[in-house]
């Protein structure tokens, strides 16, 4: 078995020789495929006994009220697909290699600093985050530029109760988010994928339309890493990248910021890259998507709809060209 041998002092076996259905099965069964010597190594097997324990964590209850305005009545993404098919690139590009690595990131303390064009510049824990407006469940589709969506209650609320908070000037023209880059826990930042950290970024409409949400949880519960712990944003009529993770700075700034994927392929992927089925990417069609947990070789995919099927946000961008300004 291929070890790859990592500067922490860490063996890992290389992300496709363990699939992500097995990180999930339970403790017990995990460890009985080991002793029943499927696994040989013994340094592999105390580290995949390990690995079992940090992967299933007991999880922590979120309480929150459902808002029914925000619910999407599409059938709900099993937990298991939203947690183990992830994009996350500080872990690795590949899809289950945020399940498998992203709990080496320790999410607790954490402070979310905000700041730039505000009156009142503050710099916030999670435990703050957590009271400072009322935890709602709101049912979102998201839908990532690849061409796939799923399904999730999120626990969160509006972004905009941050906002005026922190009392935006009239300069705050957009605002930024930049997210977490420890280098020790991140595997996937060796490699210069992206500009790291992760950047992204909303004109200050955006950020303000109830819509957009500050999100702490996911099925009743704290947010898993893989998904974005301990703070994240949901702008469900955007594209999924524009959702960005781990959040620990807020800025608010006169101009257009610097965004990730915008920097890195500016012509694939735009500033407000709106969900948008007339706007393909350049290599591939987005007229149609896959629903994550109920793809089968039969399955038909679906139409992509206008802003995701979030029409309220289309008088953010009236008298806009959506396709000079994708
Ligand atoms: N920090 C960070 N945030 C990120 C990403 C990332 O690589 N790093 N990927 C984005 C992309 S491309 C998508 S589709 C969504 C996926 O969110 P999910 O894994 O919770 O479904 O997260 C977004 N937020
Ligand atoms: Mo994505």
């Amino acid at each position: 078995m291929l070890i790859k041998r990592q500067p922490n002092g860490v063996d890992l076996p290389f992300a496709s020789e363990i699939t992500p259905r097995e990180i999930f099965e339970s403790r017990r069964s995990f460890i009985q495929k080991i002793a029943v010597g499927s696994i040989a190594s013994a340094s592999l097997l105390e580290m995949a006994s390990r690995e079992a324990f940090a992967a299933s964590p007991a999880p922590q209850k979120l309480a929150a009220r459902q808002n029914t305005s925000y619910v999407v009545l599409d059938k709900q993404t099993p937990y298991e697909d939203a947690t183990t098919y992830n994009n996350y690139y500080e872990f690795g590009t590949d899809k289950s290699n945020p399940a498998r690595y992203a709990s080496a990131l320790k999410t607790r303390p954490w402070t979310v600093s905000i700041e730039g064009e505000v009156k009142k510049p503050m710099t916030l824990d999670i435990d703050s985050l957590l009271k400072l407006a009322p935890l709602e469940e709101r049912v979102y589709r998201l839908r990532c530029v690849e061409g796939w969506s799923m399904v999730i209650p999120w626990v969160g609320y509006s972004l905009s109760e941050l906002i005026k908070k922190v009392e935006p000037t009239s300069n705050a023209k957009y605002v930024q988010f930049v997210t977490e880059l420890d280098r020790d826990a991140m595997i996937g930042v060796r490699r210069r994928v992206l500009d790291w950290p992760y950047t992204e970024g909303l004109r200050i409409d955006e950020a303000n339309h109830p819509l957009t949400m500050l999100t702490l949880g996911m099925y009743g519960e704290v947010l898993p890493n893989q998904n974005g712990a301990p703070v994240r944003i949901i702008v469900p009529w955007k594209y999924g990248f524009k959702s960005a993770k781990s959040i620990v700075k807020i800025r608010f700034v006169k101009d257009q910021p610097s965004t990730a994927w915008n920097s890195a392929a500016p012509n694939e992927y735009g500033f407000y890259s709106n969900v948008n089925p007339q706007v393909n990417h350049p290599r591939w069609s987005q007229a149609s998507e896959r629903r994550i947990g109920e793809d089968g070789f039969f399955t038909k995919k679906r139409p992509t709809l206008m802003f995701n099927g979030y029409d309220q946000v289309a008088s953010l961008y009236s008298g806009m060209d959506l396709k000079k300004y994708f």
